[in-house]
């Protein structure tokens, strides 16, 4: 269970993070929350809101929710007083490219983590952002050795400046996707279909010229051109 005043990973990992998520509930803005899909098959975090079962390097003994790349897992992330709930899922990863990608109901941040074993916690890769039931940014999409990785679901420090709101469990404003992904070239359909093939070439045309921020923008460098191509082509097939 991490507290609020000096969570391990809710100050540390926040800092210097920049997410355009608004230091506010989402409906706060819209007067309403916009609903998350859960796709049939999806992993349930299995830990219900207000409580904190899989709170990672921030409980100890450490705990995690274990999942697996194709997964995607729906849970729920909370604030009550000087509690927060920080979602940790434990990846045994074969090596390669690891991303995570996270939609939420509320401002949120997803990190691909290593120094999982003995908790020496560290992030890698980029910094994922979610708000209003949409990904602003994928988290990781980095290339790693084999060896167990973290995915960490968490509030954005941002909301602990100033007046935190609280994300009271039962306000409709819990709920979260995030899809992990060790083939980011597999990008239709939604969540991935195991296969790089002909409906990812003609999603990667469609956005061809802009700044996805995120697959296929592949290399990230906020254009969707012909490294991005050939780097699909390049990884044509099934994925690993
Ligand atoms: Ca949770
Ligand atoms: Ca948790
Ligand atoms: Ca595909
Ligand atoms: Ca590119």
């Amino acid at each position: 269970m991490a507290r609020r005043e000096n969570p391990i990973f809710v100050t540390c990992l926040g800092i210097g993070i920049t997410c355009t998520a608004p230091a506010r509930l989402c409906f706060a803005d819209t007067g309403a929350c916009r609903p998350v899909d859960c796709p049939a098959g999806a992993l349930d975090e299995a830990e219900p809101c207000g409580k904190d079962t899989n709170g990672g390097c921030n409980s100890n003994p450490p705990v995690f929710t274990v999942a697996e790349c194709g997964d995607t897992v729906c849970g729920t992330l909370w604030i009550e007083d000087v509690v927060v709930d920080t979602d940790w899922f434990l990846i045994n990863h074969g090596g390669g490219i690891l991303s995570a990608k996270l939609f939420s109901q509320f401002p949120g941040t997803c990190y691909i983590v290593d120094g999982i074993d003995g908790c020496n916690p560290f992030p890698v890769g980029d910094v994922g952002c979610s708000e209003n039931g949409a990904n602003q940014t994928p988290a990781g999409n980095i290339d790693l050795p084999a060896g167990e990785y973290a995915v960490l679901v968490k509030l954005p420090h941002c909301l602990f400046d100033g007046i935190p709101p609280d994300v009271l469990c039962g306000n409709g404003c819990n709920d979260y996707r995030v899809e992990i992904s060790c083939c980011p070239w597999d990008v239709e359909p939604m969540g991935g279909d195991g296969i790089v093939g002909i409906t990812d070439f003609l999603e990667l045309l469609a956005q061809w010229g802009t700044d996805p921020g995120g697959p296929p923008d592949f290399d990230g460098d906020g254009n969707v051109g012909i490294v991005d191509f050939l780097n699909l082509l390049a990884n044509w097939g099934l994925c690993p």
